[in-house]
């Protein structure tokens, strides 16, 4: 049989266009070019430590707190990722902020998940959350779940430091929900809570009801419980991770990894749109790709992590994000500790999530 003939480029007659076009109409050929596409140039990209820190320092002389304009009133570096105007990813917001010695960031809520990954703490630097001060010690994680007062104390005398993580770009940008911010009356909420109230709550004892009064759901309904307002200290985090290591077998692609949970389910992910987990590597990784996104913040150690043909050289307290779809794998030099985070039980919620190796 005789090759086809390729087609000729298909073509409208101008009244057909004109006729679509007038009714705000256009044909699924077109359109469909469009898809996936809104989002140009997610590149694999590295943010180094010595430059955020130049930044955040340059920033914090310049630029009190007090000062900011009305809005989320937070002294913030945000990493922006090539083609995206405010975040590191799509669906994924990496900040890092600073609260000088007597310095508040006022208290306010929001539909947006956050949580607070310490760099430079102290005792007493608090995020206050639901009515707890929790203290910031270097490298605990604190959540500030959906629609919780949290406001940013230093009562300390050295400037404190921290990575905020939230879904800021999946609610304002992609699911574009309005409403979704709101003011204290009030710079500091008030205390209501003794420290360790939260954690009693949800900790490995904790009381035995279904729904408890502030309406955040027990742990008995399932795996659409609220997240709350948790700090895991990075002490007995580490000390879990190191059991890990002396005593399991790593996974081929993460390492020696823990996924923070729940408190409410026991299980990841920590919040409905994002998941954490602290790894140790020991050893190169084998490749593998997947469509969700993945961000690390580089707890300990260095190395470098490839990235199709790209190579980020990572020491302490780095930020990078790997691309949907990118073949990467991990090369510590030693050993190395990462923060990872990523939007992957938004792919899972769906049935879209996949992964494989090359
Ligand atoms: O500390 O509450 O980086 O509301 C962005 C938005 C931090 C915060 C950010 C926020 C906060």
């Amino acid at each position: 049989m005789a090759e086809q003939e390729p087609k000729e480029l298909l073509e409208m007659s101008t009244d057909t266009e004109r006729l679509l076009e007038e009714n705000d109409l256009r044909p699924l050929w077109e359109v469909e070019k469009d898809f996936g596409n809104q989002f140009g140039g997610f590149e694999a990209d590295i943010w180094k430590w010595e430059d955020i820190q130049a930044s955040i320092d340059a920033i914090e002389q310049d630029v009190p707190i007090a000062d900011l304009p009305p809005g989320f009133q937070r002294r913030v570096a945000v990493p922006v990722n090539t083609g995206y105007r405010n975040a590191i990813s799509n669906t994924i917001y990496v900040g890092v902020q600073t609260v000088s010695p007597g310095e508040t960031a006022p208290a306010h809520r929001h539909g947006a998940n956050a949580l607070r990954f310490t760099i430079d703490g102290s005792e007493d630097m608090k995020t206050v959350v639901a009515g707890e001060e929790f203290p910031m010690r270097d490298n605990d994680l604190i959540t500030t779940p959906q629609w919780e007062w949290h406001d940013h104390v230093n009562d300390g005398d050295e400037t404190a430091a921290w990575l905020d993580v939230l879904d800021l770009p999946l609610v304002l940008d992609s699911l574009n929900a309005r409403n979704t911010f709101e003011n204290h009356e009030l710079d500091r909420q008030p205390v209501t809570k003794s420290q360790g109230y939260w954690e009693s709550q949800y900790g490995r004892a904790r009381p035995f009801e279904d729904t408890k009064e502030d309406g955040i759901p027990g742990p008995f309904e399932g795996n659409c419980a609220a997240t709350p307002p948790y700090r895991f200290s990075w002490k007995d985090t580490l000390q879990t991770l190191r059991q890990r290591a002396d005593n399991d077998d790593p996974d081929p692609h993460d390492g020696y990894s823990l996924s923070y949970v729940n408190p409410a389910t026991g299980q990841p992910p920590l919040f409905p749109t994002m998941s954490f987990r602290a790894q140790l590597l020991q050893e190169e990784t084998d490749p593998h790709f997947h469509n969700a996104v993945d961000a690390y913040f580089v707890i300990e150690g260095e190395g470098a992590t490839h990235v199709g043909d790209d190579v980020l050289e990572w020491s302490e307290r780095d930020i990078f994000v790997i691309p949907p779809d990118e073949i990467h794998h991990h090369d510590p030099d030693g050993e190395a500790i990462l923060l990872g985070m990523t939007d992957r039980p938004v792919f899972e919620a769906f049935n879209f999530y996949a992964e494989a190796e090359p």
